[in-house]
């Protein structure tokens, strides 16, 4: 079997990862990466180990050995290399959120089935064996029919003052900072293991850190700035809190809190759905264990085991009991499936069915606009639904 090329543009943090991943797979060769110049590209390529600097994405996108294209660059470029790369006919695996607006996410999922090629966004929690294992669970019936879908995504990165990134700045990041980073996976997540989508929202947002004093040069990311960094003040427009009511359209009621200014929460997601016969929660920094509600009989503690997973969930768990697996080991799961896609050709009926794609991507980016809506309109209930279509239209189509 020849192995497939790749090329990543945009090597920043979360581009060590997706190498890292693909390193992880025998088939798939790391061909090189792009950056922002020649040079950054170059000191990248060195640091990661990778062969090949490209002097521009451009350059990338023409060397026909790179047959799949990782999209690591900061949210405002997601859209220019994307589409750039699905009309080049590559296969592309885009880091969340798919593109700065609903918009944009539109157009890439149009070009994307257009190009007939796989089209994948990370949202890498998918890829945890116990995530698989509820969602395989909530299919067969087990819960019930939910009633309640509720959780959190809350982080503490950006409570101290000082710290910048360019996630604030609306015109890199998009028009939401903490929904739009770490609220989209929860909202990804609970639509995934219930099946349900959400259809309409009430959402309260708030910058509990209205003003940052950014270093003058840029810093990396979760860079630790020291005091002699110097600095400039910042007025932050975009939420790092965000507290939201969630219909979906199975009847069940939800909410979701997030917020990236909470000291001591560092990947505090969790997810709890509860059904008429049993509820299941599951939590991103303890993912080997699924705890399992009961009304009649004892709660239990599912642990990840191979061997007691259902079948749906088993391929995702890799060790034997005991052996923790983690947040690695779930965004390798979530690469393999995006090659194994590839392998197949990319149609839509060969996507694994836990794989993000770009109508996810999209889909998602529907959902958190749906919240900016809510709030911009003074916290009130808003349909999950494109621009220009009304529910009265969705229900006579
Ligand atoms: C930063 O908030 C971040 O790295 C996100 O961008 C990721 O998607 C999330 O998984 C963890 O936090």
């Amino acid at each position: 079997m020849s192995k497939l090329g790749m090329g990543l543009v945009g090597p920043g943090f979360i581009a060590a990862h997706h190498l890292d991943a693909v390193r992880r797979l025998v088939d798939v060769d790391i061909i090189g990466i792009a950056g922002s110049s020649p040079d950054s590209a170059k000191k990248r390529a060195r640091e990661l180990g990778v062969a090949h600097a490209y002097a521009s994405y451009r350059e990338l996108l023409a060397d026909p050995a790179v047959q799949v294209v990782h999209n690591t660059t900061p949210n405002h470029l997601h859209k220019e290399i994307s589409l750039a790369a699905l009309r080049a006919g590559k296969h592309v695996i885009s880091d969340k959120p798919l593109a700065a607006n609903v918009q944009e996410s539109r157009e890439l999922f149009d070009a994307a089935r257009d190009a007939g090629v796989a089209n994948v966004v990370t949202f890498n929690y998918r890829g945890h064996a116990l995530v698989q294992q509820a969602r395989a669970m909530i299919a067969k019936g087990k819960l019930g029919a939910p009633v309640l879908v509720h959780g959190r995504y809350l982080q503490d990165w950006l409570t101290d003052e000082r710290t910048y990134t360019w996630r604030l700045d609306p015109k890199l990041g998009g028009a939401s900072s903490a929904l739009g980073d770490i609220g989209s996976h929860w909202c990804d997540l609970a639509e995934h293991v219930t099946g349900a989508r959400i259809s309409a929202v009430l959402a309260d947002l708030h910058t509990a850190v209205p003003v940052r004093e950014a270093p003058l040069a840029s810093a990396k990311a979760f860079a630790k700035q020291n005091k002699s960094t110097q600095r400039r003040k910042v007025t932050i427009s975009s939420e790092d809190l965000a507290c939201v009511l969630l219909r979906f359209d199975n009847g069940a009621r939800g909410s979701l809190l997030v917020g990236q200014v909470l000291p001591g929460h560092k990947n505090d997601l969790r997810l709890e759905v509860n059904g008429r016969l049993a509820s299941l929660a599951w939590q991103q920094e303890q993912p080997n264990e699924l705890w399992i509600g009961h009304h009649a009989q004892a709660n239990t503690l599912l642990t990840r085991d191979p061997a007691l997973l259902d079948t749906l969930a088993r391929s995702y768990a890799h060790l034997p009991a005991g052996h923790p697996e983690a947040w690695a080991d779930a965004f390798r799961n979530l690469i393999s499936d995006a090659y194994a896609w590839i392998r197949k050709g990319g149609t839509p009926d060969t996507k694994p069915a836990a794989l993000p794609s770009f109508a996810d991507g999209y889909r998602n980016s529907l959902v958190i606009d749906a919240m900016l809506r809510s709030h911009a309109a003074g916290g009130v209930w808003q349909n999950v639904e494109a621009p220009g279509e009304s529910t009265k239209k969705r229900k006579r189509a």
